[in-house]
């Protein structure tokens, strides 16, 4: 797609051109700070939540989300459900079960009409998958998806990673 040249071209329309290798883009920080129309959690199968980022977001988010998540029969490995933000801001692993709940995590944000995404680096904390492999899934998965009719709905992708070291490797 050729980019206009009377006005300053979207990053959407920079990835349709291939100037832009990605849309997705990479911070580090606080994924539960972010305000956005919504963000993956890193949780266990269970969903009534945990310690690092599934923590994190448990506690920003408040009681009403463990709350509701007691209602989801919990989540299959590499599977993806879709819970209310509260009070957030934005209102054994495999490579398979890995790409599958980040496609699954898109897609879902998709059908319930979200523009923007964040992820973090699911299962390269506690869960200890390595994570330039972990990183390599990500990207992949999402840039195909972005590929798709599906993915032109989504605005943003966001990956938001904790240490400099991961996104040196997200880089
Ligand atoms: N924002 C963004 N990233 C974060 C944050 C944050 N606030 N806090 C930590 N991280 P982990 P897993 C990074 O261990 O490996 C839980 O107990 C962290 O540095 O949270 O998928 C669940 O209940 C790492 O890079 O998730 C499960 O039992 C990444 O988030 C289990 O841990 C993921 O690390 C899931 O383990």
């Amino acid at each position: 797609m050729p980019v206009a040249l009377s006005r300053i071209p979207t990053l959407r329309e920079l990835y349709k051109s291939g100037v832009l290798e990605a849309i997705a883009d990479t911070a580090k920080g606080d994924i539960t700070r972010l305000d956005l129309d919504c963000v993956v959690n890193a949780a266990n199968r269970s969903l009534l939540g945990g310690g690092g980022v599934d923590g994190a977001i448990h506690a920003a988010a408040g009681p009403s989300l463990l709350e509701e998540c007691r209602k989801l029969n919990g989540c299959d490995t590499g599977d993806a459900k879709i819970t209310k933000g509260y009070d957030l801001p934005s209102a054994e692993q495999n490579a398979e079960q890995l790409a599958s709940c980040y496609k699954k995590s898109l897609q879902l944000a998709v059908a319930s009409s979200l523009k923007h995404i964040a992820f973090p680096s699911i299962s390269t904390g506690i869960y200890g998958y390595p994570i330039q492999d972990a990183t390599d899934i990500a990207l992949n998965v999402v840039r195909e998806f972005l590929d798709t009719a599906e993915g032109d709905k989504l605005e943003r992708t966001i990956f938001v990673v904790w240490s400099n070291t991961d996104k040196g490797v997200y880089e």
